[in-house]
């Protein structure tokens, strides 16, 4: 099974990251392809950063159907391009807040998130309410970091994060929290050791659901709205998507 897994944001070293600590929970018959889009931005914190890298995460899904990839993991928590994606590809595509709402939700049954800088909370508000989890969680919580400190000042990032779950723990009747960003996903065990209740982070569930879906033998639907675009002129930077 090809699971290619795509980091929204264009920063190598998350990318490879978020790979390694796919490669290490998938099955041993998955193998991972991890990449990201040509051109956007480092970082997706924000409603603009979001719009540019769901074009980019269309590209990859582009890529990974010429190379026969089996399902497909959009790496960032606002789960950006997630329905476009869909509608380009018959294989499984997952956002990891969805991954991640659904994971939560069969082990608990109220979850708190914990995710980076409080602007992108709202991000995780809609996609709740989107996808039918609103009530399911009590609270959105933000550690207050930017996603590239995750990288480049991990110590004080993780420690910040922890801090922030153990107030979810303690102050919001939760049974569960879900981490709010992809950058996260070798943190899992750690901060559930240091937190003591199940901590669920979405790349690691996404991959686990691929490949239920596979080994299911479901894809996404082309009956209905996730059906392949309607053939189109496209113009100017996008004309090359004309069909
Ligand atoms: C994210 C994420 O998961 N990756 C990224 O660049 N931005 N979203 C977030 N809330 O931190």
């Amino acid at each position: 099974m090809r699971l290619h897994l795509i980091n929204p944001n264009t920063s190598t070293g998350m990318t490879t990251r978020i790979g390694e600590s796919a490669s290490r929970i998938a099955a041993p018959g998955t193998r991972i392809v991890a990449t990201q889009p040509d051109s956007g931005p480092v970082s997706i914190e924000g409603h603009f950063d979001e719009a540019i890298s769901a074009v980019g995460v269309t590209e990859e899904i582009a890529k990974g159907e010429h190379d026969g990839s089996d399902a497909y993991i959009i790496a960032c928590f606002g789960d950006p391009g997630l329905m476009a994606a869909r509608e380009l590809t018959r294989a499984p595509v997952l956002g990891i807040a969805e991954a991640g709402f659904h994971v939560a939700s069969l082990i608990s049954t109220r979850f708190s998130i914990v995710t980076t800088l409080s602007r992108t909370g709202i991000i995780a508000e809609h996609l709740l309410q989107a996808y039918g989890f609103a009530h399911h969680c009590r609270r959105i919580r933000a550690a207050d970091i930017p996603v590239l400190d995750l990288e480049d000042d991990g110590d004080a990032a993780l420690t910040r994060v922890i801090e922030t779950c153990r107030r979810a723990r303690d102050e919001d009747g939760i049974g569960a929290i879900v981490l709010g960003c992809g950058g996260m996903a070798d943190l899992r065990a750690t901060i559930e050791e240091a937190v003591g209740i199940p901590i669920v982070e979405g790349v690691t569930a996404a991959v686990k659901l691929a490949e239920a879906l596979v080994g299911l033998g479901l894809g996404t639907s082309k009956h209905g709205d996730l059906a392949f675009p309607r053939p189109k002129s496209f113009t100017g930077h996008f004309a090359h998507l004309s069909r």
